[in-house]
């Protein structure tokens, strides 16, 4: 059988990557339709060679659709996950906006496949935030073997997480300050990005927090089904454009080795252990950008408390972290024979 796919958003960062990955993963495509906003009128894609044009989204952009691929902003998808719902469609959305409703499931395949089977009450499907998805592929069989109680983690995010305009503003930046002897401007974040780091992703939160460490604590509570795992999360912006790269420390119920560890995550399906510090081998976002592991590895036991693991993983944002994730939800509505 062959699907009508459409994927909303499709001139940016992650629609992009998710036309690539539905052409890589060789998805049952009977017809492909790109949307985007009123300035990518007219507009062409490539997909498997051919040229497809750009339609601006509006009535009648989800009528006889079969999956509806979302990444085009919070705003769009509030506003148009449920019209492509109701004319038939069953919405992957990538935006925050339905994550954590109670009638939508927020699936990350590695972890609860069941929960793509909830997509009937609303039609809508949440796709994780990035950040979230590569730690709870890596902390789900360690929750398996040990039980986890708590994660302190610390963030080092990819420009490319704010999408297309923060990559060209990085490089932007650069070219201004290697090749053109002038000050960098910013206007994508507070501050300038390039040679800094900026302790700021998404809004400040009334707790001191901001929004996107918040999502990762509600986010892996809903995804792991455990509302005992506690998560503390520091979410850092750093120059990167590919590859988001997290240090976790974990707490754990029992006493687990770090070789015990490293086994169970060398079989966990997603997983790429590299973990060969002798040899200089741990995961990087050059390692990691343009392909769809986690890679994890600096497994080790924590010296200040018992039951602990320190682990430093690795994947790219766009790719596991959004447009990858999107099209394996697709796939396991295939494969679980709901559409
Ligand atoms: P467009 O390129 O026409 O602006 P990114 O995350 O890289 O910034 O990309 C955002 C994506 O969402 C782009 O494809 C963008 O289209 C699309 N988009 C933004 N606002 C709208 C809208 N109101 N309707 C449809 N698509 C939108
Ligand atoms: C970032 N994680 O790297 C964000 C991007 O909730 O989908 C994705 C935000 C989200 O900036």
């Amino acid at each position: 059988k062959q699907y009508r796919v459409a994927v909303a958003g499709a001139t940016g960062a992650v629609g992009n990557q998710m036309i690539q990955c539905l052409e890589e993963r060789d998805f049952p495509i009977g017809e492909l339709r790109l949307l985007a906003s009123e300035r990518s009128r007219g507009k062409r894609l490539k997909y498997k060679g051919e040229d497809i044009e750009v339609q601006v989204l509006g009535e009648g952009s989800f009528q006889g659709v079969d999956i509806a691929l979302f990444s085009a902003g919070g705003g769009t998808s509030l506003e148009w996950s449920p019209k492509a719902a109701q004319a038939g469609a069953v919405v992957i959305d990538n935006s925050a906006a339905w994550r954590m409703d109670p009638e939508v499931p927020l699936v990350v395949p590695e972890v609860n496949p069941h929960a793509v089977a909830g997509f009937k009450k609303k039609g809508i499907i949440a796709n994780p935030n990035c950040s979230t998805i590569q730690m709870v592929v890596v902390l789900k069989p360690i929750h398996d073997l040990a039980g986890i109680e708590r994660v302190v983690v610390s963030t080092y995010q990819a420009v490319s997480g704010t999408g297309q305009k923060a990559i060209v503003e990085l490089q932007g930046q650069l070219k201004a300050i290697y090749c053109q002897d002038a000050q960098p401007q910013a206007k994508v974040y507070p501050h300038v990005i390039a040679q800094n780091v900026l302790p700021h992703i998404d809004i400040f939160l009334d707790n001191g927090y901001t929004k996107e460490e918040m999502k990762m604590v509600h986010e892996t509570v809903k995804i792991m089904e455990d509302p005992t795992i506690k998560v503390s999360a520091t979410c850092v912006r750093v120059p990167v454009i590919y590859g988001h790269s997290e240090a976790c420390n974990i707490t754990t119920a029992r006493k687990i080795s770090a070789q015990q560890a490293r086994e169970a995550l060398a079989k966990a399906p997603g997983v790429k252990v590299v973990d060969d510090p002798a040899n200089k081998l741990y995961p990087m976002p050059l390692d990691a950008a343009g392909q769809d592991l986690t890679l994890v590895g600096r497994i080790r036991e924590d010296v200040s408390q018992e039951k602990g693991l320190d682990l430093w993983l690795v994947a790219d944002n766009i790719r596991k972290g959004a447009a990858a994730n999107a099209v394996q939800i697709a796939e396991l509505l295939i494969a679980g024979g709901h559409i």
